[in-house]
């Protein structure tokens, strides 16, 4: 007989991910899964190393969202744990897949709180924040805590799910045909989730029977991957609709059906509204308040059921993935059965001129110091011809500018603080890591300093990255005062001369300072032709922005926003 040969918790962890096609891990190195980095690696798994755990994550829950499968980030024990915690969280809020996988202490001593190194109970301080979460004792069951981990992820609606592997488990060592008996290829992990065909002849019924028909696109209808069939299904209805910000580009912006011009108007008058992938949360006004028409009816499509009557009653639900819901729609629906009105149309298409207009005449100013329009608009003008680029936007209003003036032109190209409002650059390594495609990055200089330090890595890896720091002195605008009439700056405020295209020098990358739309037009463009790591520090005027962006409303009122009678 062959002597018995041992595999170790470190390659049973490389094989299960290899075997299930994740072939990409982001993550911070250090005990107790250094040689898990070193291994991945040389097992020919794309490792990426950050500066920190959060802008891993980050990474990750892009990667899953882009493509499908979930992204793992890898940490240390409790402080790196927790530092990826917050992208964990994230990913589930957003509904992308994403696995955290991080090594933990000796369970007997952090069980009993005898101060390990790095004591933490990460699998229950995981579980609120993750869809699940899970923790592997015994290095026989790696490969179904992997398998777990994954279906979790991406299966029904997608989210972060928590890995836990003890340092004991990854060191342990395991008869090899134990070992590879032990591991799970997962089949079928995300299946389809078919709707009804009732759930689609009622919303086929109250779609047919609306006046005003509307279509509002969500990012979950950008992760379905089912662009083909949505586009075919509005094109032949002739539904106007809204793309929520991170579903822009999955039918282009200019197409004659989209009604983001005229956001205000069909919100307020459309009689029917049609929900894809996108929930009734803030980012909608919950469906109520002076946007919305009361008397609305709704069509939602969503593989959640829990979602649906969350925050307005939901006539016509259909609950099931979007790719399946809109074959099982295109099938069912007979030719000319659901038309939009002309007059509805029509009325859309005077509304969407006047704005057009109303934003022409913005992006022609060319005031000095660049305000957000004029310098939005050479990134406006640059995207226009490159569907291929990956926008990445952050900040107030760095943000709520960007959304508008930037058309999309393909889909799942603009990713954005999404539904969390998160800061943090790590969603611009993770699009260009996962598709060789350029990114753009256009952040606040506030959404900027969150994860800052990241230039090194997209630096040390040489990734197709420009970063555009739109700098106007601070978190909205950098001119407030101190309101003590003291010297030090006020909380909003940031420096307003910094040049943060210096920093990226020091790491090799290219900096520009851009104080007019020429300057920044040109280095942008030298940015993309040479597919160097860019930092352009965009000089923008501190008087422009507004607080809070344009979610003012949000902001609750003290006595310092009504002005001393
Ligand atoms: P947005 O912020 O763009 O409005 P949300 O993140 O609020 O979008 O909503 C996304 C919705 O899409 C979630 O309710 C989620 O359950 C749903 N969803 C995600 N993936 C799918 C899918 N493949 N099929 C159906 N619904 C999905
Ligand atoms: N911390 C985290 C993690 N997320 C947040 N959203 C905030 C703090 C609060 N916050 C915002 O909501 S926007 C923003 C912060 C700090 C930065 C806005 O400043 P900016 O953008 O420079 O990025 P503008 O263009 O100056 O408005
Ligand atoms: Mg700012």
């Amino acid at each position: 007989m062959a002597p018995s040969v041992n595999i170790d918790g470190f390659q049973l962890v490389v094989d299960a991910l290899k075997l299930n096609g994740i072939d990409t891990i982001f993550g911070v190195a250090g005990i107790p899964i250094t040689d898990l980095t070193r291994l991945a690696q040389a097992e020919g798994m794309r490792y990426y190393g950050f500066r920190h755990e959060q802008s891993a994550g980050y990474a990750a829950g892009i990667a899953g969202y882009l493509t499908r499968k979930p992204g793992v980030c890898l940490t240390v024990s409790a402080p790196g744990f927790l530092n990826g915690m917050v992208a964990l969280a994230n990913a589930t809020t957003n509904c992308f897949p994403m696995i955290q996988i991080s090594g933990s202490s000796d369970r007997a001593i952090v069980d009993l709180q005898q101060g390990d190194y790095e004591e933490l109970d990460q699998m229950n301080a995981a579980k609120p924040y993750a869809k699940a979460a899970f923790r592997v004792n015994r290095p026989e069951d790696i490969g179904t805590g992997v398998a777990r981990a994954i279906h979790a992820a991406v299966s029904g609606r997608p989210g972060g799910v928590y890995l836990d592997l003890t340092a004991d488990v990854l060191a342990a060592t395991l008869d090899n045909d134990i070992a590879s008996r032990s591991l799970v290829k997962v089949v079928d992990p995300a299946p389809a989730q078919i709707p009804s065909s009732e759930s689609v002849q009622r919303a086929i019924k109250v779609l047919a029977d609306a006046q005003r028909p509307l279509i509002i696109l969500g990012k979950g209808a950008a992760y379905a991957q089912a662009d083909d069939d949505l586009r075919a299904w509005i094109e032949s209805t002739g539904i106007p609709y809204l793309p929520m910000s991170m579903a822009k580009g999955l039918l282009p912006d200019n197409h004659p059906q989209c009604a983001a011009a005229a956001r205000s108007f069909v919100l307020d008058q459309a009689d029917v509204v049609m929900l894809i992938g996108a929930r009734l949360n803030w980012l909608l006004a919950h469906g109520k308040g002076s946007q919305w028409s009361p008397g609305a009816k709704f069509v939602q499509v969503d593989v959640a059921a829990t979602e649906i009557d969350s925050n307005r009653p939901i006539a016509a639900p259909i609950v099931g993935d979007i790719s399946s819901a809109m074959k099982s729609l295109r099938e069912a629906t007979k030719p000319g059965r659901i038309k939009a009105a002309s007059a509805w149309i029509d009325a859309i298409d005077a509304h969407k001129q006047q704005n057009v207009k109303r934003m022409q005449q913005r992006l022609d100013a060319n005031p000095s110091p660049m305000n957000f329009y004029s310098a939005l608009r050479v990134f406006r003008d640059l995207i226009a011809g490159r569907p291929d680029i990956y926008v990445v936007n952050e900040g107030a209003n760095t943000l709520d500018f960007g959304r508008n003036v930037i058309d999309m032109h393909a889909p799942r190209k603009r990713l954005d603080s999404g539904t969390w409002g998160v800061m943090g650059m790590g969603y611009a390594i993770g699009a260009a890591v996962t598709s060789g495609n350029p990114v753009i990055a256009i952040e606040g200089d506030s959404a900027f300093g969150f994860s800052g330090m990241e230039i090194e890595t997209i630096c040390r890896y040489q990734l197709p990255v420009v970063i555009a720091v739109f700098n106007n002195g601070g978190i909205y605008r950098g001119d407030d005062i101190n309101r003590g009439g003291g010297s030090e700056p006020a909380p909003t405020v940031l420096m307003k001369d910094a040049r943060y295209d210096k920093l990226i020098e020091a790491f090799g990358g290219v900096g520009y300072n851009a104080t007019d739309p020429q300057s920044l037009k040109a280095a942008v463009t030298e940015a993309l032709a040479s597919r160097k790591p860019t930092l352009i520090n965009c000089v923008i005027d501190s008087t422009a922005g507004t607080e809070s962006g344009h979610i003012q409303n949000l902001n609750p009122k003290s006595s310092l926003s009504t002005p001393k009678q």
